[in-house]
């Protein structure tokens, strides 16, 4: 089975997560019929960008898509306890936002930790069961990276733990394209032989270093149940692996899909113009469509390696950037090998810079300390004890507990701050408010704006144009 990702990582990877929702309205009935597994198409930055950018209000878009979308479930993707945001939120926030996702239309929750630690999804994987019962299908993904510890072995247990805490499916979550062919025929037939027979395995990839369809083509060798791909228009490179080419090799074969290419013609053609209209303003560019193989000779995620020129870049230290690669894998290993995906890969490459242009720890950003201190969640290693002597130096305590054990909830504040705010007209508001409080903020003004008809400037968008 296919899931395609037109909707959101193809254009969250390729153009800046720009399509709106006029520009899907067109084909979303065609797409119902096409028989994909699901239709990616909420989560990540799609919920910031339509706040940020497009004025358009998220719950709104979902609620929309529902009404297109009725056989084929829709797939969001969920950070654990971030939720979509940058930080940990209170456990009563998590839930509410599961059950609002849930009862807005969404059929499928992806939800991963970046450190799978498995305590920063326990919240949001029981919310999905009480809230998804018959609706919602529970996802649990693995951040796939590779290290000593991150065996085939370490997959399968934690794969196994997701499958006890209720997940119906797994998912391997190859976000950054580290994971190769022979490896992931490898992962998932362990996978396939140790977890129930019920339980579905669902692998995502991208096609940033050129090995996407290898990978899908020899996991589903390997029996991987579904996969995740990107309708051409918006497919490879730095996306997923085209939809395309992949329904086209399994047809006729014990893996057919059973998809229709001809049904797709319409809806690439349509894509195809969605395509031009974002190239033409200058969100999608030729260099992501290409095959870039610094991940293969790095292990460094490509967002991750374009972050480390920058750094160095505006510190003028440009020559630097062989020494900074040598030094993330020594940073990444004193604090346990975490996968580098946002936030670690930051965490991880800026205390790698600091250390090639100002001495080993000898200055340590607070974000590095957090990490080494179990703020994010159990790194998957061992932390290095002599850094955690050093991040303990000025008395700083690490924590062992689940990080949203901390927080206290946080639903009723965050209400009453929308509320005396004005801006408050549905539960749903204090969601959007609670991950991005002042890009929130922002919309509202514009919707009130709109609304009363007052303040003809606010009603722009953040570019200064009127929202279609
Ligand atoms: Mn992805």
């Amino acid at each position: 089975m296919i899931t395609d990702t037109i909707l959101r990582d193809a254009h969250q990877s390729l153009a800046a997560t720009r399509m709106r929702f006029d520009e899907m309205e067109p084909v979303l009935a065609q797409l119902d019929e096409i028989g994909y597994y699901s239709l990616e198409a909420w989560g990540g930055a799609t919920f910031d960008t339509c706040l940020r950018y497009l004025c358009e209000d998220p719950w709104d878009r979902l609620r929309n898509l529902k009404k297109y979308l009725k056989k084929t479930p829709i797939q969001m993707l969920l950070r654990g306890q971030n939720l979509l945001g940058y930080r940990h939120y209170a456990d009563d926030v998590v839930e509410k936002f599961v059950e609002k996702a849930i009862e807005n239309g969404v059929g499928v929750i992806r939800v991963f930790d970046a450190l799978n630690d498995v305590r920063n999804l326990e919240t949001s994987v029981k919310a999905i069961k009480k809230y998804g019962k018959g609706k919602c299908i529970c996802e649990a993904a693995i951040s796939y990276t590779t290290s000593p510890v991150h065996t085939t072995e370490y997959f399968v247990k934690l794969a196994k733990t997701l499958e006890d805490m209720g997940a119906d499916n797994i998912c391997i979550k190859d976000m950054a394209n580290l994971l190769l062919p022979f490896t992931a025929y490898e992962v998932v037939k362990e996978l396939k032989e140790e977890l129930r027979p019920e339980t579905k395995v669902h692998l995502h990839t991208h096609n940033t270093t050129g090995t996407g369809d290898m990978i899908n083509l020899m996991a589903i060798q390997a029996g991987a149940d579904i996969v995740d791909c990107a309708l051409s228009p918006l497919g490879n490179g730095t996306s997923n692996p085209a939809t395309e080419p992949l329904v086209a090799t399994l047809k006729g074969t014990p893996y057919d899909t059973g998809i229709d290419i001809n049904k797709l013609l319409p809806v690439i053609t349509h894509f195809n113009k969605v395509a031009q209209r974002l190239e033409k303003d200058g969100f999608l560019s030729a260099r992501v469509r290409k095959i870039d193989i610094n991940t293969l000779l790095y292990q460094v995620p490509g967002g991750m390696l374009s972050n480390l020129i920058s750094q160095l870049k505006s510190a003028g230290k440009e020559d630097k950037l062989m020494e900074c690669l040598a030094e993330v894998p020594e940073v990444r290993k004193d604090c346990g090998y975490p996968p580098l995906v946002t936030p670690s890969s930051q965490i991880v490459g800026t205390q790698a810079v600091w250390n090639v242009l100002a001495g080993k720890y000898k200055t340590l950003t607070a974000q590095y300390k957090d990490l080494i201190l179990g703020k994010y969640g159990k790194v998957p290693g061992q932390i290095s004890p002599d850094v955690l002597k050093l991040c303990t130096a000025h008395g700083e305590q690490a924590i062992t507990c689940r990080p949203a054990d901390l927080l206290k909830d946080e639903m009723q504040k965050l209400t009453d701050e929308v509320k005396s705010a004005g801006f408050y007209e549905k539960e749903e508001d204090v969601l959007s408010y609670a991950l991005f409080p002042e890009v929130s903020n922002n919309y509202f003004k514009w919707r009130k704006a709109r609304e009363t008809g007052v303040d003809d400037d606010m009603a722009k968008n953040a570019d200064g144009v009127y929202p279609v």
